[in-house]
């Protein structure tokens, strides 16, 4: 098992135009992209800090994970990201230690990347992704 980086932080909010307002107004970024990612039900804005990106994540509908989310909690960080060499390598590695898996196999995320999900009550009460940026 091997981290890269943090690839990210996510951030789930209601108003994706509204939340990239105020980060351009308060700390003067920008996205770097934008996409709606169907697979994910969100929509996703990246932008770039130093080496890592704050993901803003705004869901397609109620029924997916970030618009359960915001209906328990409210907006809020959502999970954070590490980028990984081999993503079949790190759930292998994962599940060999019986951590409980959200995606057994990895799935299509931004950027092309291959992403999957480890569950939030498996460490520190944190949703982790992993990503294998597709370079
Ligand atoms: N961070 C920490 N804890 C979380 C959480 C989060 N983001 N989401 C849910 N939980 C906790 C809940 O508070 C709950 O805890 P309690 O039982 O103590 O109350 C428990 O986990 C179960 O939560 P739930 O609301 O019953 O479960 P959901 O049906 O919403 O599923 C999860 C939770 C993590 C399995 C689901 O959100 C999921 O599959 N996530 C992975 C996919 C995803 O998040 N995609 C969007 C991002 C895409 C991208 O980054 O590109
Ligand atoms: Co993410």
């Amino acid at each position: 098992m091997k981290l890269i980086n943090l690839d990210h932080v996510a951030i789930a909010v209601e108003d994706l135009d509204a939340t990239i307002a105020e980060y351009r107004r308060q700390y003067g970024v920008e996205p770097l992209y934008r996409e709606v990612i169907e697979e994910q039900g969100v929509e996703e804005a990246m932008i770039p800090v130093g080496g890592s990106y704050v993901q803003l994540l705004r869901p397609l509908s109620d029924q997916t994970p970030v618009g359960r989310y915001l209906a328990k909690n409210g907006p809020g960080l959502h999970h954070i990201a590490y980028a990984v060499p081999s993503i079949e390598h790190a759930l292998a590695h994962l599940k060999s230690e019986g951590v409980r898996l959200i995606d057994e196999s990895p799935r299509l995320g931004g950027r092309g990347a291959k992403i999957a999900f480890v569950h939030p009550k498996e460490l520190a009460g944190t949703l982790i992704e992993l990503v294998e940026l597709n370079e």
